[in-house]
C-alpha cells in the first residue's frame, strides 16, 4: 500500500534549514522536515505538525512545490512524498530525537549527504518551479530510473 508522507523545506533568504536525520527512515542523511500523513489530518496540517515535532517550529504559509512518487524495488514499498517550502515561520530550530538543524547557504547544499534524487529535483525547488515526478530505487542509495517533469505555474 502507498504512503503519503510530507517534507517541508523552510527557506530563509538565502539560507535552507535541513536536519541531519538521527533515527529512522533516512538515517544520517540532511533533509527537510516531515513524515507520514495520520488518519484524520490533512496534507498541510501533517505538514506543519512535522515541523513542529521535528524542529520546533512553526510555519505560517506553506507553499506546495511537488509531488514525488518513489517506489523502492527491495522491500515493495511505494510512497507518495507532497513536497512544501515554507519561507513564514516563526521560532528558532531546536535539535530533536529526530533531527539536528543547520542553515545552508542555498549554493552549498550538502547533496553527498542526502536522497540521491534531492540532486534532481532541489534545483526546481529552489528555482520555485512546481514539479511531479517519480523516482524508483533498488535500494535506499541507487536510483534506477526517474521521472520529472516541471509544471506549468
Ligand atoms: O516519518 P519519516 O521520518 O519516516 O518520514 C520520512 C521523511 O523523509 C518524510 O519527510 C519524507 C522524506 N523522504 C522520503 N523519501 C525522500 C527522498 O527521496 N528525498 C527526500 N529529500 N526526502 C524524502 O520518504
Amino acid at each position: 500500500m502507498k504512503k503519503v508522507l510530507t517534507l517541508c523545506l523552510i527557506v530563509d533568504e538565502n539560507k535552507i534549514l535541513l536536519g541531519m536525520k538521527k533515527r529512522g527512515f533516512g538515517e544520517g542523511r540532511w533533509n527537510g522536515f516531515g513524515g507520514k500523513v495520520e488518519e484524520g489530518e490533512s496534507i498541510e496540517e501533517a505538514a506543519k505538525r512535522e515541523v513542529l515535532e521535528e524542529v520546533g517550529i512553526n510555519v505560517k504559509d506553506l507553499n506546495k512545490k511537488g509531488v514525488i512518487d518513489f517506489e523502492f524495488l527491495n522491500d515493495n514499498s511505494l510512497l507518495e512524498v507532497h513536497i512544501f517550502k515554507a519561507c513564514d515561520y516563526s521560532g528558532s530550530p531546536v535539535e530533536t530525537e529526530e533531527m539536528k538543524p543547520q542553515w545552508f547557504d542555498i549554493l552549498d547544499i550538502p547533496f553527498s549527504e542526502m536522497w540521491p534524487d534531492d540532486l534532481y529535483w532541489l534545483p526546481l525547488f529552489l528555482k520555485n518551479k512546481n514539479f511531479k515526478g517519480k523516482f524508483i530505487f533498488e535500494d535506499k542509495n541507487k536510483i534506477i530510473s526517474h521521472d520529472l517533469e516541471i509544471l506549468n505555474d
